[in-house]
């Protein structure tokens, strides 16, 4: 009897562990730090992600890559590995092991970008135009600095006629031929399967939470998993013992492709890119959408099971016009409409939430398309990243965007934070484009996204109390720097948001109660 229940309870661990986020207790979102320095990462978690109940950071690759220069370096080498040393334009490898013993200290945790798919490209060539010098001839499929040899490469298994992936409809082309005439490794081989976990294992000694899995799409669902089955536990000095990487996979599944994001649940999560590109549409309005659509959001718009989720606004890809979402997905470039996405996100309870956190680039369309859409990280004329610098008003300088920064979406972060476990209650709508709804007692949000004003009494479900509404201003100290909101002793208040207000939107939470 006791055996039995010790073998339930150890399979249930097994079975949950790679979808626990492993985040400190009390935090609920990570950050993607895209393209950020690990010195600087370092300091905003000591200086800010930290302190403000941040969960963890996702950094851009960390494997060596082939130094594009077209002229200027831009931001997708980093999807082209030539080597597995830690060794970018992000840092070195002592830099890195620097940067995750100081985030794990404060409770800030990191999730690698991990590209396993593939080498660099065909067209890389031969030399060691490579971030660490390592030699590589991709026309030989020769990476001496793993070792990976022809023999480690899919071009025999494809059979599309160019090598490439020619249709989305065919399972076989997607994981077996070229993503993008990236070099597609054999991953049913023993060795390669081997060499990829011990690059795995090595983050993981180093301190690393979990790992972004890039293009699992393009990987077969049996062969990922072969992986996970050989990486380690977590570092015991900050994690409890026996606990896993958590494992998210990139899939982009908006319907209608041979490959659905399903086919991976037994794996890990899986990013929902449905997520984005809808409420895009909502929050734009676009399509006769509407945000009281919103009242079944989630599993019943078609997502993926929320324990299986990770959700986000935009990514590093679709800000930009790559992968998958088109028009609809919002961005710091509309910062109004994106705020109210971000705001909607964080205080709605499906999916596991991950912030974008971006540079500025000279955004520039020519028939419909950014023909400025490759243009790295700010850097100097020798192509080294920019440092973070941060003003006095709490912004970033040399054109990092840093939208974890904006007052509304840190707030927002810490509203999850506040309301994390709490069920979605007291929903309210106008039948358009008003929405309000609660969670538990703990935290209250109102939408006004209509063209007109909004002067509502509702029920919050908050204990009686006059509380800051943290999107106009925040609570500091004993004072409230925006809008102040009264709850009766019934739990109801008058909300009143101007169409026109800077952010048309109120969110009140216990812990911002004066
Ligand atoms: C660059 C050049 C290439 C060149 C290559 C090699 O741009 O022209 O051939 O170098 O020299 C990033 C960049 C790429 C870059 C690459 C390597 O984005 O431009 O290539 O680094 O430097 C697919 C994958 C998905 C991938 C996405 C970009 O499935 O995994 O393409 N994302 C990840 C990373 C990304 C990275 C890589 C993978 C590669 O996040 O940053 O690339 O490591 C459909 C499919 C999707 C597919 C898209 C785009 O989407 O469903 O799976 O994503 O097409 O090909 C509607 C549909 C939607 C469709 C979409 C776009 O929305 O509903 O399903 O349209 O057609």
């Amino acid at each position: 009897m006791k055996m039995k229940l010790i073998l339930l309870l150890i399979t249930a661990g097994l079975a949950t562990a790679q979808y626990n986020p492993n985040v400190r207790a009390g935090r609920t979102s990570i950050v993607h730090l895209f393209e950020w320095r690990w010195d600087d990462i370092a300091a905003e978690c000591e200086r800010y992600l930290g302190p403000n109940g941040f969960g963890g950071v996702q950094v851009s690759p960390v494997s060596e890559n082939y130094i594009i220069t077209n002229p200027w370096r831009p931001w997708d080498e980093r999807y082209q590995p030539v080597s597995y040393k830690i060794c970018t334009r992000s840092g070195n490898e002592q830099q890195f092991r620097n940067m995750v013993a100081k985030c794990n200290n404060v409770g800030v945790y990191i999730y690698v970008d991990v590209v396993m798919n593939h080498m660099t490209g065909y067209g890389a060539g031969v030399g060691t135009g490579s971030t660490c010098g390592s030699y590589f001839n991709s026309g030989a499929r020769d990476f001496p600095g793993v070792p990976y040899s022809n023999l480690d490469f899919n071009d025999g298994k494809c059979r599309s006629s160019t090598g490439g992936i020619e249709s989305y409809s065919d399972p076989y082309q997607v994981r077996d031929c070229q993503l993008l005439g990236l070099l597609d490794l054999a991953l049913e081989k023993d060795y390669v399967r081997g060499k990829i976990a011990e690059f795995l294992n090595k983050l993981i000694s180093i301190g690393v939470a979990g790992f972004r899995l890039d293009a699992s799409k393009h990987m077969w669902p049996g062969d990922i998993k072969a992986v996970i089955n050989r990486l380690n536990n977590l570092n015991t000095q900050w994690f409890p013992s026996g606990a896993k990487p958590f494992i998210y996979q990139e899939v982009i599944d908006l319907g209608g492709e041979a490959i659905s994001a399903s086919e991976y649940f037994g794996n890990g999560r899986v990013t929902e890119f449905k997520y984005g590109a809808k409420l895009g549409n909502v929050i734009r309005k676009w399509n006769g959408e509407k945000m009281v659509y919103l009242r079944n959001w989630g599993e019943g718009w078609g997502f993926m099971p929320h324990d299986r989720a990770l959700v986000f606004v935009d990514n590093h890809d679709n800000q930009r016009g790559h992968g998958a979402g088109g028009g609809s997905i919002l961005t710091f470039f509309d910062s109004r409409l994106y705020k109210m996405g971000i705001g909607f996100m964080l205080a709605h309870p499906y999916g596991f939430t991950r912030v974008m956190s971006s540079y500025r680039w000279p955004r520039y369309f020519v028939n419909g398309k950014d023909i400025n859409d490759w243009v790295g990280p700010p850097s100097y004329s020798d192509g080294s990243t920019k440092p973070v610098t941060i003003n006095a008003d709490s912004t970033c300088g040399n054109d990092w965007v840093c939208e974890h920064r904006w007052r509304q979406i840190k707030n927002m972060v810490i509203f999850r934070n506040v309301v994390d476990g709490q069920t979605l209650i007291n929903w309210w709508d106008n039948g358009g484009n008003q929405i309000a709804f609660g969670r538990g007692s703990k935290g209250f949000i109102v939408f006004n996204n209509e063209d007109w004003n909004m002067d509502v009494n509702l029920k919050t479900g908050l204990p009686a109390g006059t509380y800051c509404d943290v999107i106009s201003g925040q609570k500091e100290g004993t004072r409230c720097t925006g809008k102040q909101i009264s709850v009766g002793i019934d739990g109801s208040a008058r909300f009143q948001i101007s169409n026109t207000a800077e952010d048309p939107f109120v969110a009140i939470h216990v812990n911002a109660k004066l």
